[in-house]
């Protein structure tokens, strides 16, 4: 049986990615930053399967004692602040987490179990402005937002740390990826949701930032599997995992909207506050070396993503709606 860290479980790809791991049997140990209020939604399902520790990314101390408990063969490093616009006002936060706190978790690995196969969650974010089209694992970085220069510092010290100590590490550069466990301040996750809440009557407009930007849109459960797969190889490397085709916030809008059979234009509203000091305009990712060496191909369409998500928040949302009736009426 083979055993894996991951950090950043209770989050969306952490979520996916234990499903994967202990559907192939391993035993799966999850790094958990306390909180006030639970956070385990996402992995509710798989709670009782994962062996929790208690860490912080950005506390080594933390990090040595869980690899130390629990001897792994495989670390998957996906915890980070991981949201572009929160990186603008919380620069530091970010670079403390989203930067630094690599080179916490490769330390851990080095001094305690070195032959450990280290995966780095790197970002399409690192592009940023648009050098190359389109983008792939020798494309110069060029990161718009603290977030971005951020992993762009996560990325090279794990290339560093691969090339100094020898280290089974790899950085997957991943374009974006979505599903209904999305955090709701993600555009795709916003539109779904909103567009489950105006159908059910419940909201009646949604405030947007830069409609024109243009996504690389995946499904998570698809990407965790390309995570796998790099950890899987005789060589470690670095590799773009991406769908190939590019769609705009506005297109999103359409698709979302048009699903339920509205309109978005009668909806959506610009609101600056949503408009960031610095865009990536343009990510479209080329991910033929993972086609190549790894097999791996994304299977969802992003129609078909949008859907799926969009059929997800109305049933979560019918499912709240019922449960306040049932409240109001009990109260009455
Ligand atoms: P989420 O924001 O859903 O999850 C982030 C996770 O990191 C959460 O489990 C969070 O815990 C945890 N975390 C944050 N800070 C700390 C800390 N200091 N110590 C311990 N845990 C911490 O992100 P995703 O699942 O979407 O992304 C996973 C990784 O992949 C991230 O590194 C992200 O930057 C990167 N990435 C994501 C892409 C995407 O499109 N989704 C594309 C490319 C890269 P808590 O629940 O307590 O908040
Ligand atoms: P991104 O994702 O910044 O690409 O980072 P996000 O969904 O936040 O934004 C995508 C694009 O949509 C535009 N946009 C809006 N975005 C949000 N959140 N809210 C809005 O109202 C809105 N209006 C327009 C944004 O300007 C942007 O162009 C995600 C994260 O998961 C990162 O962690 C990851 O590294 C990258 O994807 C690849």
């Amino acid at each position: 049986m083979k055993t894996a860290l991951i950090t950043g479980v209770t989050g969306q790809d952490g979520s996916y990615l234990a499903e994967l791991l202990l559907s192939k049997g391993y035993k799966v140990y999850g790094l958990r930053r306390r909180t006030s209020t639970p956070n385990y939604e996402n992995v509710r399902h798989i709670h009782d399967q994962i062996e929790w520790i208690s860490g912080d990314l950005t506390d080594l101390a933390s990090l040595i004692e869980a690899v130390r408990s629990a001897e792994p063969d495989e670390v998957y490093n996906l915890a980070a602040q991981s949201y572009v616009a929160a990186s603008w006002p919380q620069p530091l936060a970010t670079g403390h987490m989203t930067a630094l706190s690599v080179t916490n978790m490769l330390e851990a690995v080095r001094i305690v179990k070195p032959n450990t196969r280290f995966y780095q969650a790197s970002s399409s974010e690192m592009f940023g402005k648009v050098v190359e089209t389109p983008q792939k694992e020798t494309t110069p970085f060029y990161p718009r937002s603290p977030y971005g220069v951020a992993k762009v510092y996560g990325h090279w010290i794990t290339v560093n740390y691969r090339e100094s100590f020898n280290l089974y590490a790899c950085s997957g550069i991943l374009f974006n990826h979505e599903s209904p466990r999305r955090g709701l301040e993600f555009v795709t996750r916003k539109v779904t949701d909103a567009v489950a809440r105006i159908k059910l009557g419940l909201q009646h407009e949604l405030r947007m930032g830069n409609l024109e930007a243009l996504r690389d849109w995946g499904f998570a459960g698809d990407y965790v599997k390309a995570m796998w797969l790099m950890l899987q190889q005789n060589e470690p490397d670095d590799y773009v995992i991406s769908t190939g085709e590019t769609h705009s916030v506005r297109e999103l809008l359409e698709v979302a909207f048009s699903y339920v059979d509205l309109n978005y234009e009668d909806y959506v509203v610009i609101d600056p506050k949503f408009v960031r000091p610095a865009e990536v305009d343009l990510l479209l990712g080329d991910c033929a070396k993972a086609k190549q060496n790894l097999g791996w191909e994304p299977e969802i369409s992003f129609e078909k993503l949008i859907h799926m998500m969009i059929d997800e928040d109305l049933k979560r949302v019918r499912a709240e709606m019922k449960y306040n009736d049932a409240l109001s009426k009990a109260l009455i």
